[in-house]
């Protein structure tokens, strides 16, 4: 039962017999992440404060600017996952190729990989506006004892263990799921502490909210460019509201709470969207189903993809399930 004020700590002390599996490990293992995201949220926060911003000189594996924080970040979350050899490998939005790592006395006898996109919509620091971490954790599917291998990676989304985003906005949150429904802890920057503010998040069945890069339109498929159009119709409750930060997390994060949809198609310029299937997609997707919304490429269940490499890109709509179906609908004639 959900006790006021419950810390994350007990709660994941708590839940951890509704694991499917529960030798500690997958507590521990979402533990270093809540450690390391305090550490990141310290970063973010003092990102006006000190140089850090800006670009690092460097791009990133789609070819893209990195900037200092999204490679802070980076290495904050392998570090700490690394020392507490609680993993088997890790892949990352800003690695070009999975780390293994090695468990106690060198072995590799962990059972959990880690996917992650250490600082997702980085192009927002420097203007103050929130980002966010997305993670995703799955049981290796090669047996134990052997270095973690690219297959361990390459699951479609609905092996996800747990999967959980962070947002870094007017307070810290920290929404995840273990596949038990969603819950969102928000940090006490004074004492450093999450405590359980949202417990059970439910997305709306509907919702009044469009999020969708409109300055793509011309490039859209017909599709969702009849979507939009019926999004901007007056009708019943239409026109709906149009609102896009330009960072997943946020837009998802107010999306859920609020009801609405998010979209990242694909369009003319880009064959399959913008955002990564394996880092961003089916953690938000596992997210989002678990508070009983929904989540496709437009055609199909975003979690039943079965992924073909670490980096590839996928159309994304998520959000309030009868939204979700609508632009399906639209997108289907
Ligand atoms: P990033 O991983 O390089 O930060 O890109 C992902 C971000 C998402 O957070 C956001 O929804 C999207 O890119 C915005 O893209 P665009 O500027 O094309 O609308
Ligand atoms: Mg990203």
């Amino acid at each position: 039962m959900t006790q006021p004020h419950q810390t994350l700590g007990e709660y994941i002390i708590e839940n951890q017999k509704t694991f499917q599996y529960s030798s500690g490990e997958l507590s521990r293992l979402i533990n270093s992440i809540r450690l390391a995201a305090k550490v990141v949220n310290h970063e973010v926060n003092k990102a006006g404060l000190v140089d850090i911003t800006g670009a690092y000189g460097e791009t990133n594996v789609q070819g893209e600017d990195q900037q200092k924080l999204d490679v802070l970040a980076n290495e904050l979350f392998i570090e700490t996952l690394i020392n507490r050899e609680i993993v088997c490998g890790i892949a990352s939005e800003e690695e070009d190729d999975f780390i293994t790592v090695k468990g106690h006395n060198e072995n590799h006898d962990n059972k959990y990989v880690v996917l992650m996109d250490p600082l997702d919509g980085s192009s927002n620091i420097d203007v103050n506006v929130s980002v966010g971490t997305i993670f995703s954790i799955y049981r290796r599917i090669t047996p134990a004892g052997e270095p973690v291998q690219l297959k361990d990676f390459l699951q479609p989304g609905h092996q996800q263990v747990a999967a959980g985003y962070i947002i870094y906005g007017t307070s810290t949150m920290l929404v995840y799921t273990t596949g038990h429904g969603v819950n969102g802890f928000t940090l006490n920057p004074a004492i450093g502490t999450y405590y359980l503010s949202h417990p059970n998040m439910q997305f709306p069945e509907s919702g009044r909210i469009y999020s969708v890069n409109e300055g793509n339109y011309i490039h859209f498929p017909i599709g969702v460019k009849k979507y939009i159009k019926y999004c901007q119709e007056e009708e019943g409750d239409r026109p709906y509201t149009s609102r896009y930060i330009g960072s997943l997390v946020s837009d998802i994060h107010r999306n859920m709470i609020k009801g609405g949809i998010y979209m990242y198609p694909k369009s003319s310029k880009a064959e399959n969207g913008k955002l990564r299937l394996l880092y961003e997609c089916n953690p938000m997707a596992f997210i989002v189903e678990q508070a009983g919304g929904k989540a496709s490429d437009g055609f199909q269940r975003i979690m039943d993809i079965q992924p073909t490499e670490l980096h590839e890109r996928v159309p994304f709509f998520c959000g309030s399930k009868k939204m979700v179906e609508k632009a399906e609908e639209f997108m289907s004639k």
